[in-house]
This record gives structure tokens, sequence and C-alpha cells, in this order.
């Protein structure tokens, strides 16, 4: 599993759109988002780390290294 921090997050909502986002990233499967812990979970099968952090950008989040 690899993770990633992303601020930003207040609700179910946007842990939501966070999980969609992650989903919608070829390489990216079983996307866990932990609200309290601003974090992502997920198994990476390829996926460039800077495409992962674009993906969460794009939608208002701000992701960690
Ligand atoms: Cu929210």
């Amino acid at each position: 599993m690899e993770k990633l921090q992303i601020r930003g997050m207040s609700c179910q909502h946007c842990v939501a759109s966070v999980k969609k986002a992650l989903e919608n990233v070829p390489g990216l499967s079983q996307v866990q988002v932990n609200l309290e812990a601003g974090e992502a979970t997920f198994v990476n099968s390829g996926a460039d780390r800077g495409k992962i952090r674009e993906a969460i950008s794009k939608i208002g989040f701000e992701p960690g290294e």
C-alpha cells in the first residue's frame, strides 16, 4: 500500500470526491480515504506519483509529497 497525505478535507463529501478522483487514476486500486488522518491509501501498480498528486489538486485539495 502507498500513502498520500491530503489537506483540505472536511467532511464525507470531500472523502468521496477524493476517493473517486483517485479511483480514476489508471493503475490505482483498493483506494481508501481517511478523513481523521487526512490520508489516502491505495495499491499503485505503475501510476506516476505526480499524476496522483495532480488528480487531488485538480479537485481542490492539497496533496502532500
Ligand atoms: Cu467536505
